[in-house]
């Protein structure tokens, strides 16, 4: 079993939102060529080196694991909440037939695993403040396949030594990729359309209240999750709770119109609406601090100066 993050990587999915920053913050700390990026979409502009690999191909994924002497496997690859609702059948296959083979190549190939668990894990009984112990009934098809995702991820671990990890990311922000098939993109998209049009439409309620994260806080979590020994982490490794900020939609329309006089926002709910309503409104994090030290380095003001700069 390799125990250092250092040996070649391997990202799927790797086009997305996260991918999109993960990918060149492993290529800062372990070498341009020695994280293979991989999507089942066209590689466009994206940096080299970079593959087409679709999770749901176990030969192929196995061929590029032995192939490129990988030793440790970041699997981005998932179709999330909103897309999720739409299309169930195509989010089961992704998120768990695409994690169940990287588990089974892992164990075949003696990779570790990083694969996220989301907030979606929770159900409205989690309200308002979600404990790490607290249930689990996620009411999206979404929510579901994290909370069994890392039920596999756990049991890989406990039966077969797979050195598997993981962090319930609250929604992420970034602008360096707009989010797509989220519940939680509204976070972003605000940013980026008052920056074309001077004005946004919220498809949540002014007073809907999400935990979210910045996403140098995320990557930061996410290495150090990696980097921990895994002797000190708990029950929880396939899925701690982490915070950065909690923010209503109105708090943080307020914000941005505080920085920029004159932007118009409004809220008109659609289906997401009933997504979010399922989710907590803020986590509580204490495994995550005490296991491996995590703290989050963000408030809303900072947040939303780090985003207007971004867009702008
Ligand atoms: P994203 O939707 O931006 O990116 C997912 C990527 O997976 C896309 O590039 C897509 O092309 C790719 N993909 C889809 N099906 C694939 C397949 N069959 N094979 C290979 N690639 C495939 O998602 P993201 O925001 O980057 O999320 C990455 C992970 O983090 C997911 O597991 C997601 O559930 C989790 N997460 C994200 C957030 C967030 O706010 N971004 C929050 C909680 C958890
Ligand atoms: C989504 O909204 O689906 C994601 C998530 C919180 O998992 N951003």
């Amino acid at each position: 079993m390799a125990d250092s993050p250092g040996d070649r990587i391997l990202v799927t999915g790797a086009l997305g939102q996260i991918g999109s920053d993960l990918v060149s913050r492993l290529r800062e700390v372990y070498g341009q060529n020695s994280v293979i990026a991989t999507d089942v979409q066209d590689q466009g502009d994206f940096p080299a080196p970079f593959l087409h690999l679709d999770v749901l191909d176990r030969d192929s994924l196995r061929q590029i694991i032995s192939h490129y002497s990988i030793r440790t496997i970041y699997n981005l690859a998932a179709i999330l909440s909103a897309h999720g609702e739409k299309d169930p059948d195509l989010c089961e296959r992704v998120n768990l037939g695409g994690l169940q083979n990287v588990l089974d190549a892992s164990r075949e190939y003696g990779c570790r695993v990083f694969s996220p668990s989301s907030i979606a894990v929770f159900g409205p009984d989690s309200r308002p403040i979600a404990r790490q112990a607290s249930s689990l009934n996620p009411t999206t098809i979404y929510g579901v396949t994290k909370k069994k995702g890392e039920e596999m991820m756990l049991r890989y671990w406990e039966n077969y030594g797979v050195n598997a990890r993981g962090i319930r990311y609250p929604g992420l922000l970034s602008w360096k990729t707009v989010p797509t098939g989220g519940t939680t993109d509204y976070a972003v998209e605000v940013f980026n359309e008052i920056q074309a049009k001077g004005e946004y439409t919220f498809y949540v309620r002014e007073d809907t209240r999400l935990p979210m994260m910045m996403m140098e806080d995320a990557i930061r979590a996410t290495l150090m999750l990696m980097e921990a020994p895994s002797q000190g982490l708990s029950q929880w490794r396939a899925g701690y709770n982490v915070r950065g900020l909690t923010f209503s939609a109105i708090e943080l329309a307020t914000m941005i119109v505080a920085k920029k006089p004159g932007v118009e926002m409004r809220y008109v709910p659609d289906d997401r609406q009933k997504i979010a309503d399922s989710w907590p409104e803020d986590l509580d994090d204490s495994p995550a601090k005490q296991e491996w030290g995590w703290r989050s380095t963000y408030d809303l003001e900072k947040m939303v100066d780090v985003m207007l700069a971004g867009f702008a």
